[in-house]
């Protein structure tokens, strides 16, 4: 091998076409020297008209993830990730935990420092290549992704992207982990593997078993009850409207938790299930959803019956997790409403009157609720700092039916009307700091739809702000992010409170390792670049300040509004 590459297809050039040819358009990329052979690689396929996925600049490891995770909620398409070595790895892995909680794939690609001193072009050349190298490096992301690979000399790379891709793809899915040693990607192409066959990735989702249904129906028949809580169900879209139409169909109430799961509209829709909610029902279907309720706060009645549906009902991945279960059935979430919805149609047929003094009684709850938001919203319409009621009410008047919402402890859910899936996109599995990511990675997904970020204070500089407006502006990726700004780490005050409601900490106003003080003006930070902020704290100027973003916004402008809010009610 000579010590300098010469010009020719290479290792580096075959896994870049092969990530295209497997369906992925684009690579959130951080580099370092272990690029070398992608970035001379990129020049060549231009060259040569190959067809690539379109790399994409991302100044912090952080933003990139959350962008690919962005990326396929929005899409449902899988994208690629970059990074560079092991120290690209670890910035990765915030995000990584979260992606793997949120069934959100990706594949994660990282070089490795070039293993040898001499002897190829892509031998050790710096100092940091002996500093860079770790015993084993894939076990800094081990637990969280659920398949992991170096690429070897000689292997074939294409086959082995496909089934990086595949694993990612099926479900449960998640993020897979490859890394690619300097040397090898800068050797000479092989010859082609096999094609690529013309099918979607991954398995196609399993069908839940009829007879664990049947079972399921029978026991939802004779329930005067029932309840469905369905936290993360709609991550498919087909899910999204199985489940509303089950609902309908049956009049079952649907306790709909931090995500999107069923239309604001769906009349069966009661929001968050409470412990009210809990107690009442007398049977349960926890529908893909890892913590269906926290059961320091309320449980449901010990007689009701609980069916556990999903993918993985038993969450196998979650070290302890003790919610009982009466049926658990693995499976698609909207096949499995599917199917019940026809069981369910002919088992109810000679119960109308049920099912319909049901509906009766859960409309009376749905209409409870939405006088509860009206309240909330009026009595936020004159309160200087902003309530988070007040706010969403305003964020719902600005945005379009099809907008996505990225929400990092923003304003929630509870005053955005959305009936479409996919509008709404939360970050609740634990890592802060993906929100602004998430909704670039939306953007770059759906570019003729608007993207509102909602996120906290703190959430907002968890999510390496600087990098997320400068991809933004380079990549023309335009968001409006709301800063929920109560000058604070809120869950943490409301943490220490809940743990010593009588200590000390629950009479003082300011507490360490909580308060974000002085409260910088956020709103400058975007105008660095070439965005448009505004700094709102009276309740009656925050809507025309929306307004005058969102107008900036569709002219393909970022804007950042400032909100000084008080606590959470
Ligand atoms: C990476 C990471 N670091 C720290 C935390 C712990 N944490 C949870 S909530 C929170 C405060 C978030 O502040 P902000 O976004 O302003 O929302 P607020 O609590 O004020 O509503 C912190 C620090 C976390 N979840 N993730
Ligand atoms: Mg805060």
């Amino acid at each position: 091998m000579n010590m300098h590459q010469t010009a020719g297809e290479t290792v580096a050039q075959t896994f870049m076409q092969s990530l295209y040819t497997y369906g992925v358009r684009h690579v959130f990329a951080n580099g370092g020297t272990d690029f070398a052979p992608i970035i001379e690689g990129i020049l060549q396929s231009q060259n040569s008209g190959a067809k690539l996925p379109e790399f994409v600049t991302v100044p912090h490891e952080n933003v990139a993830v959350a962008m690919a995770q962005g990326y396929y909620k929005v899409s449902g398409e899988i994208a690629g990730v970059m990074v560079h070595v092991n120290v690209g790895t670890a910035n990765t892995i915030a995000g990584l935990m979260n992606a793997a909680r949120d069934n959100a794939p990706f594949l994660l690609a990282a070089g490795r420092t070039p293993v040898t001193e001499g002897g190829h072009a892509g031998s050790r050349n710096v100092a940091i290549h002996w500093a860079q190298e770790n015993f084993d490096q894939a076990a800094i992301v081990r637990e969280h992704v659920k398949w992991e690979y170096e690429l070897r000399e000689g292997q074939p790379v294409d086959a082995i992207v496909g089934r990086a891709l595949d694993i990612a793809m099926s479900e449960p899915r998640g993020p897979v982990y490859l890394t690619l040693p300097r040397e090898v990607l800068g050797n000479p192409a092989l010859p082609a593997g096999a094609t690529k066959r013309d099918r979607p990735l991954g398995n196609m989702p399993a069908a839940p078993s009829v007879e664990a249904l049947e079972k399921a129906a029978d026991m939802i028949a004779t329930a005067e009850n029932p309840l469905i809580i369905a936290s993360g169900a709609a991550r498919n879209h087909g899910s999204f409207h199985a489940l509303g139409k089950i609902a309908a169909d049956h009049a079952i109430a649907v306790g709909a938790g931090q995500q999107q799961s069923i239309a604001t509209s769906n009349p069966m829709n009661l929001g968050p299930a409470n412990p009210a909610m809990l107690k009442a029902a007398d049977l349960i279907v926890v529908l893909d959803s890892a913590v269906p309720w926290i059961p320091r706060f309320g449980e449901p009645n010990p007689d009701a019956k609980l069916i556990h549906i999903g993918h993985d009902p038993m969450f196998a991945r979650y070290p302890y997790r003790g919610f009982e279960m009466d049926l658990a059935v693995a499976g698609d979430p909207g096949l499995a409403m599917n199917m019940l919805n026809e069981m369910l149609a002919i088992k109810l047929a000679s119960k109308k009157d049920v099912v319909e003094a049901r509906r009766k009684r859960i409309l009376e709850q749905r209409s409870a609720l939405d006088d509860a938001r009206r309240a909330a919203v009026e009595q936020g319409a004159s309160m200087s700092p902003m309530t988070y009621a007040w706010v969403g009410h305003c964020v719902n008047q600005v945005k379009g039916a099809k907008d996505i919402v990225s929400d990092e402890l923003g304003v929630g859910m509870g005053h955005l009307d959305m009936d479409e899936p996919g509008c709404f996109i939360s970050t609740s599995s634990g890592a802060l700091g993906m929100g602004l990511g998430q909704a670039l990675g939306a953007k770059a997904a759906a570019p003729d739809r608007q993207v509102i970020t909602c996120v906290g204070d703190g959430s907002y500089m968890f999510g390496v702000p600087s990098a997320a407006h400068f991809v933004g502006q380079a990549e023309n990726l335009p968001t409006m992010t709301i800063i929920m700004n109560n000058s604070q780490w809120w869950a943490v005050r409301r943490a220490t409170v809940g743990m010593y409601p009588e200590g000390l900490a629950s009479k003082a106003n300011s507490l360490p390792i909580v308060d974000l003080t002085p409260s910088p003006d956020y709103e400058k930070i975007t105008e660095a670049f070439g965005g448009y902020g505004e700094r709102v704290d009276d309740p009656e100027k925050l809507l025309p300040a929306l307004e005058r973003g969102y107008k900036k916004l569709q002219d393909g402008q970022q804007v950042t509004i400032n909100a000084v809010v008080r606590t959470r009610a």
